[in-house]
């Protein structure tokens, strides 16, 4: 018997509404305190999984990675999508074009960043189904145009939430073990800068009103401190908290800016 640990950066991606929030909650009971927002932001929580098999069995720790609700925002899209080992795409069976959009968007996108990964497709909400047949028969339709395992799932009764995830992890392990036995190397997670880059730009958007108004001064200031968004440095982030601060002091009072200031860099140092 083979004992393994790995740790694994899955993604949810979906559009808005569809319920990865509502999953992610479901299959993880979260210890830690919500320290961060839901919808417009990067959230990412762990989970500690077992997996068994007849010749091995392997510790697997999840980094659910909980991305943007909405399409666009390719730029930090981007940064959130690096170094994903998996993904659960999410749709919602009442809203047909939800399920499009995983094929339109979110799949090329993600193939844009990273090489193809094992991904699982989740039909959510199908409590709201009007008839369970229904939406099966398009949920296998959608398996056989993309060559993928999938569920339908209700986050609110909790039907086969384990299940979406479950078989997730089964593929990203034997994806890792053909990598063993090939002898290539198994890459780590990525770069723990970049979800403290993602949380600062999510909250200076917050300040801002929205992000419509916010991304082209955020795109600003982080060239201005050198950042590479798909490699931030520490030192890079301290002087963009900076920069950033210096454009918020133009309109909001100095006791607030500072908050915020301080904040951020409380981001980074844990991150450090
Ligand atoms: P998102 O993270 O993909 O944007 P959320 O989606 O998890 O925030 O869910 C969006 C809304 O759908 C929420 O409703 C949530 O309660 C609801 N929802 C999520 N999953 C299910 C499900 O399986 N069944 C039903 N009936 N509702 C679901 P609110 O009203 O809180 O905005
Ligand atoms: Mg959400």
């Amino acid at each position: 018997m083979v004992d393994d640990r790995i740790k694994r950066k899955i993604l949810l991606l979906g559009d808005g509404a569809v319920g990865k929030t509502s999953l992610v909650r479901r299959f993880v009971v979260d210890k830690f305190s919500d320290d961060y927002i839901t919808t417009i932001g990067t959230k990412v929580t762990k989970k500690d999984l077992r997996i068994e098999s007849p010749a091995r069995s392997t510790d697997l720790t999840f980094m659910i990675w909980d991305v943007l609700g909405q399409k666009g925002y390719r730029g930090i899209q981007d940064s959130s999508f690096q170094g994903a080992k998996g993904a659960l795409l999410v749709y919602d069976v009442t809203r047909p074009e939800t399920a499009d959009s995983l094929q339109d968007y979110w799949i090329p996108h993600l193939l844009t960043v990273t090489d193809p990964i094992p991904v699982v497709v989740v039909g959510n909400k199908v409590d709201l189904a009007p008839t369970r047949r229904q939406a099966q028969e398009a949920l296998d339709e959608l398996k056989e145009t993309l060559e993928v395992d999938g569920f339908l799932s209700s986050a609110k009764t909790g039907l086969n939430v384990e299940a979406g995830f479950l078989a997730l992890a089964k593929t990203v392990i034997a994806e890792a073990n053909a990598k063993l036995s090939k002898g290539e190397p198994v890459e780590e997670l990525s770069n723990p800068f970049i979800p403290v880059a993602d949380q600062i730009i999510m909250d200076f958007c917050d300040v801002m009103g929205g992000q419509e108004a916010a991304m082209p001064i955020v795109r600003q200031q982080l060239t201005r401190a050198g950042i590479d968004v798909k490699a931030p440095t520490k030192e890079g982030l301290r002087l963009a908290v900076e920069y950033l601060a210096e454009v918020e002091s133009s309109f909001r009072n100095a006791a607030d800016v500072e908050a915020s200031k301080l904040r951020r860099v409380g981001w980074i140092k844990e991150a450090s």
